[in-house]
């Protein structure tokens, strides 16, 4: 049993973050930034962050002994709430059978079986262990199908960090891409061009120019690591033409949004289908997962299928499958989509109202269960409008909330999450904390 939390202490004043900072120091001279991956290491808003000893339905407790609401959720896949009893129970009795035997399992096929009922745009998916690996892979396989080598990315779209995929836009109408980190090699970074998310135009503009050595688009259909972005009418739609107009293979990046915003992600949200699409977090229960897949002929092509190679030590892992599987079932109950729906509004409307009465200027969008607050007047629709929020007043408001025992993705330019174990009072304690916290802004 994880430690007894003390209870959330007061208004937060009483917040104590001592041996947070005793573990941070101490991680910092081990492992890079003292984390192991980068936005946990509290860079946006300054700060140390919480080392969280455990968590239970909509709650984190850190190594303090503060508990905390959570609308982090592993960025997505807690969907369920942390530690569901039939996550827990499923995963103990998985792993008293072993945790890895580098063999097919029947667990794989179950989860295959429930993904590709889901996605009716899959006739066939591949299990790898992240979002990255679903990602790079998706592209050799529309490289190899295609023969082609360019891919089209949409700026403030993430898609992991593959070699290909850390690049931004160049500069002026070349739109070849120029790498966005070292170690990126410029010959990479060449094949990607990146233009401006929702502007269906300058992508027809370079499809008409470009198309014959385009392999592959690649969209986030709801952009979540820009805050949370939506499509605007007909974005997805002309996608889906202008790829099919020049034999280039649309890739929707559903790592997030995968039975996220819907039970078949954005692609059945917006009636969209793409010709492969890559998921993750949700449908490994909090286990380390990745998955794509899609049209038959290009699915075919996969080793050991096809030739486009791909492989993975722990791929299909069974312990990842059983979260996976016992996830999406309780998913698939009826009425739970009505609940995350009836609660993120609630808290939609709740933290534009707390915004309002505060006197702070705020944008909210929202898809599904995921939703991000810019400190912003103007209207957010790609990654130059969403980078116009107030990442000053952000840092200060997501420092009010986790003094008041509320965990936000500790930067403006990532999604929140809410899960099925949020309830109204977690939502109402929320916006009362929203209230105070923009108050002092
Ligand atoms: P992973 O390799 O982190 O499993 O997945 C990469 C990825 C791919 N596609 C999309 C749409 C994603 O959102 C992600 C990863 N999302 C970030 C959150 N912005 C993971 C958090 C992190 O990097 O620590």
């Amino acid at each position: 049993m994880p430690p007894v939390p003390v209870l959330i202490r007061g208004s937060g004043q009483t917040m104590k973050w001592s041996r947070s900072r005793r573990l941070f120091k101490k991680a910092q001279g081990l492992i890079p930034g003292g984390v192991n991956s980068p936005v946990r290491a509290f860079k946006a808003v300054g700060g140390n962050p919480i080392f969280i000893s455990s968590a239970k339905g909509a709650r984190v407790y850190d190594v303090d002994g503060n508990a905390y609401i959570d609308y982090v959720l592993s960025w997505g896949p807690m969907i369920l709430g942390h530690a569901h009893p039939r996550v827990v129970r499923a995963l103990k009795e998985a792993s008293e059978r072993g945790t890895s035997y580098g063999a097919p399992t029947e667990p794989e096929i179950r989860l295959a079986e429930l993904l590709i009922r889901a996605y009716p745009s899959m006739k066939k998916v591949r299990m790898v262990n992240s979002g990255t690996e679903a990602a790079m892979s998706a592209i050799r396989v529309a490289r190899g199908f295609t023969g082609r080598d360019g891919v089209v990315k949409f700026e403030g779209c993430y898609h992991g960090h593959a070699d290909g995929l850390l690049v931004k836009a160049g500069s002026g109408a070349a739109t070849l891409g120029i790498p966005d980190s070292p170690g990126v090699p410029r010959s990479y970074a060449r094949n990607t061009i990146t233009l401006p998310f929702n502007d269906i135009d300058a992508l027809r503009e370079v499809l008409q120019r470009e198309w014959r050595g385009i392999a592959c688009v690649i969209v986030e259909p709801v952009a979540g690591n820009m805050g949370c972005v939506l499509p605007r009418k007909g974005f997805l739609k002309g996608l889906r033409s202008l790829t099919r107009k020049y034999g280039i293979v649309l890739i929707f990046d559903e790592v997030m949004t995968g039975f996220r915003v819907s039970y078949g992600g954005a692609q059945a949200y917006y009636g969209v289908e793409p010709d492969l699409t890559c998921l993750g977090k949700v449908i490994g229960g909090g286990l380390p997962v990745g998955a794509y897949g899609g049209r038959e002929e290009l699915m075919s092509m996969v080793a050991p299928e096809g030739p486009v190679y791909q492989a993975g030590t722990l791929s299909g892992n069974p312990l990842a499958m059983t979260a996976g599987i016992e996830t999406l079932k309780v998913l698939s109950r009826k009425g739970a989509y009505e609940r995350l729906e009836e609660r993120a509004r609630a808290l939609e409307e709740g933290l534009r109202d707390a915004s309002k009465r505060a006197g702070v200027k705020t944008r909210f969008y929202r898809a599904g269960s995921m939703f991000c607050t810019y400190f912003t007047d103007r209207d957010v629709y790609d990654f130059r409008t969403a980078r116009l929020s107030d990442t000053g007043r952000f840092a200060r408001f997501f420092t009010g909330m986790l003094k008041r025992g509320i965990n936000l993705a500790p930067s403006q330019f990532e999604a929140g999450f809410i899960s099925l174990a949020h309830s109204y009072r977690d939502i109402e304690k929320t916006v009362r904390a929203a209230y105070e916290a923009m108050k002092q802004l």
